[in-house]
């Protein structure tokens, strides 16, 4: 993400320039791997992310025909290699910090206004929820994109078994909070733990979903394991990684980017290339892995699943 100077959380890069570096240094590793020694090394340095978790036999799961892509989905070893995830570190390639996450025991909180508050176990969600593969787009703020293939369930399983209560107008998602594990969480000036939030209809929409999977395994943890958001209408921001808690509230909720740069990072967030962010365009986007940019897509391309979540808020701030 990034933000603006003279702020101590400015230390962020541009995105522009930490996809340039971290291109070619992919580069520079291919050419390594001529030699069989590189290899080895790099073998050994790159984990199997996901292999040691307990759920690993649920997947894969069976793919949602209702929910394919237009473009080839982004290679796994890229996708698992260049992460936001501010509490390993304000850069990309947090995904070797990200594995001293523990995701075992995990629970996730439901609570505020609802009938059924209630702590529920990661595995005993696994075990509940009708769990699918959909693929998605996913268009961070920062104008790169990738598709990705999400194993989960649709968040509107959650929001019935909390059973919302009649003035409940929105839901608060919450990460974990942990410095002793993520040191990014140490940075005092950021506002941890990291929050999101949604509306009550858009957390109800069809395309709201709890991913606990991706590319046929459980979530790696720099994913955001074991369960995150993933609103793919919405810039990435809005997808928080390791939900702890959902909180059911007739307040807006203030998300971690919006109480940084409210000005830059809205509650809304919804994708519009004709919406510049202040500092850059949004009208095309680079996808991740290849050499190809893309026309921006409204809504990120979900326009005919979500428009009509923001009928009559044409005053509200919608796409920032
Ligand atoms: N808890 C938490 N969730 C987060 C973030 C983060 O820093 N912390 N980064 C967000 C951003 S900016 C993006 S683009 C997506 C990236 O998800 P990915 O790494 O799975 O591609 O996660 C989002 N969720
Ligand atoms: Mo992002």
């Amino acid at each position: 993400m990034y933000i603006r100077r003279p702020k101590p959380w400015a230390i962020a890069e541009s995105a522009a320039t930490s996809e340039d570096i971290f291109f070619s240094r992919r580069k520079i590793l291919t050419g390594m791997a001529a030699s069989g020694l590189a290899l080895a090394a790099a073998a050994r340095a790159r984990p199997a992310f996901g292999s040691d978790d307990p759920s690993a036999h649920l997947y894969p799961v069976e793919r949602n025909p209702r929910f394919m892509l237009d473009r080839e989905l982004t290679d796994e070893s890229i996708a698992s290699s260049y992460n936001n995830f501010y509490e390993f570190g304000s850069h990309k390639q947090i995904a070797r910090a990200a594995q001293q996450l523990e995701i075992r025991p995990w629970t996730v909180t439901i609570d505020g206004m609802v009938d059924n508050p209630q702590v529920l176990d990661i595995d005993e969600i696994l075990a509940k929820m009708p769990l699918e593969e959909r693929l998605y787009r996913l268009r961070c703020v920062e104008a790169w994109a990738m598709a990705v293939p999400w194993s989960g369930f649709a968040l509107s399983e959650l929001v019935k078994l909390a059973g919302p209560a009649p003035d409940a107008k929105y839901l608060r998602f919450e990460t974990f909070m942990n410095p002793s594990v993520a040191s990014g969480q140490k940075q005092s000036w950021y506002p941890w733990p990291y929050v999101e939030g949604l509306t009550l209809a858009e957390a109800t929409n069809e395309l709201a979903f709890m991913a606990t999977g991706v590319y046929g395994k459980p979530l790696a943890r720099q994913f955001g394991a074991p369960i995150r958001l993933v609103v793919p209408w919405k810039y990435g921001f809005k997808s928080i990684k390791s939900v702890v808690r959902i909180t059911f509230t007739d307040q807006r909720p203030v998300s971690f980017w919006e109480e940084i740069q409210g000005k830059e990072y809205g509650f809304w967030a919804n994708v519009n290339p004709e919406v510049p962010h202040p500092r850059w365009s949004q009208a095309t986007e680079q996808l991740l892995g290849t050499e190809e940019r893309r026309d921006t897509l409204l809504f990120n391309g979900y326009a005919e699943q979500v428009a009509d979540l923001y009928k009559g808020m044409e005053g509200e701030r919608l796409f920032m």
